[in-house]
């Protein structure tokens, strides 16, 4: 029998969504950084087995909205519990359980689908605590199964696609055998570019950051010719991102194209230029353009 279904994975920023899909599919399709709201569209990350094809859809972690961008990526989440055969509540099992896991649980009463519940970071906690953590978290929800996992090692989480699979229906193939994901290129360039500034820069500036690719072509048989728009939000943020020199954005791209020509399998070369749009993030118009407006 040949099983097949949806899995939302859901959860407070940080808690690693990204970095348990990017494990289960053994590639990098969803950026991961240590900065709330990296995530800002759902994305589609397909695990097909022998006898099985689990979709899984990362969202934006669920947190109080202070712009449009915000509350389009509170949205995409929320309706990720929608339509789907199992929801993964993921948890942050090294930290005390607290208002926010509490807020997405009340959020969850309402729906019908089984809701497992996946601790995470069991690498970092003492197991004596995540014992207890879990107890309180199983007293605020009716889950239907609850799993240790570390994303980040890879412990247990094939014991997650087990458990995953006993709550799947036989079902089609959805997607081809070699789909990992539904993001297009360019979507996956944007993206991997606006990790390496989440890395480089503080608070303020990644969040307000957005990348648009202008071009993207083939040269010759292994060289693609890439470049692309960095949008801030304030002209000292274009500042920032050029660094001295130009210090900073060389180093963005340098890093960028390390990990753009892992994913191309071939020879990058990487033009950025930085632009200001002011306040972007609450322009519907601009989140329509960087496909943020989920
Ligand atoms: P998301 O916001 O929920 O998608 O979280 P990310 O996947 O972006 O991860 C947030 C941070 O937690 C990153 O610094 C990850 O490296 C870290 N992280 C994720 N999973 C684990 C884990 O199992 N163990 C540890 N120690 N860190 C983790
Ligand atoms: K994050
Ligand atoms: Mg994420």
């Amino acid at each position: 029998m040949f099983k097949s279904g949806f899995v939302s994975i859901i959860g407070r920023p940080n808690v690693g969504k990204s970095t348990l899909l990017n494990n289960l599919l053994g590639q990098k399709i969803a950026i991961i950084s240590d900065k709330a709201q990296t995530t800002r569209t759902k994305i589609h990350g397909v695990l097909t087995g022998d006898d099985y094809q689990i979709v899984f859809i990362d969202t934006p972690g669920i947190h109080k909205p202070k712009h449009k961008l915000g509350e389009a990526m509170v949205k995409a989440a929320k309706s990720s519990t929608l339509d789907v055969d199992v929801i993964l509540f993921i948890t942050d099992i090294s930290q005390p359980v607290g208002r926010g896991d509490q807020f997405i649980l009340e959020g969850l009463q309402k729906v019908k689908t089984p809701v497992i519940l996946v601790a995470n970071k069991i690498d970092q906690t003492v197991e004596k605590e995540a014992k207890e953590r879990i107890i309180k978290l199983t007293e605020l929800f009716p889950f239907k199964d609850v799993i240790a996992i570390s994303a980040l090692q890879g412990v247990n989480t094939g014991g997650l696609v087990k458990l995953i699979l006993e709550f799947l229906q036989e079902g089609p193939k959805y997607y081809p055998d070699d789909m990992i994901t539904d993001q297009p290129e360019r979507v996956i360039v944007q993206e991997l570019i606006r990790e390496k500034i989440l890395e480089l820069t503080r608070e303020e500036i990644p969040h307000g950051v957005a990348i648009e690719v202008v071009q993207m072509t083939t040269r010759g048989d292994n060289l693609l010719d890439i470049s692309a728009n960095i949008y801030v939000e304030k002209d000292s943020h274009k500042g920032i991102i050029i660094g001295k020199g130009g210090k900073l954005l060389k180093e963005i791209g340098k890093r960028a194209r390390i990990d753009l020509e892992r994913f191309f399998n071939s020879k990058v070369y990487l033009e950025l230029w930085v632009k200001v749009k002011k306040n972007w993030r609450d322009l519907p118009g601009a989140l329509r353009e960087f496909g943020l407006d989920n």
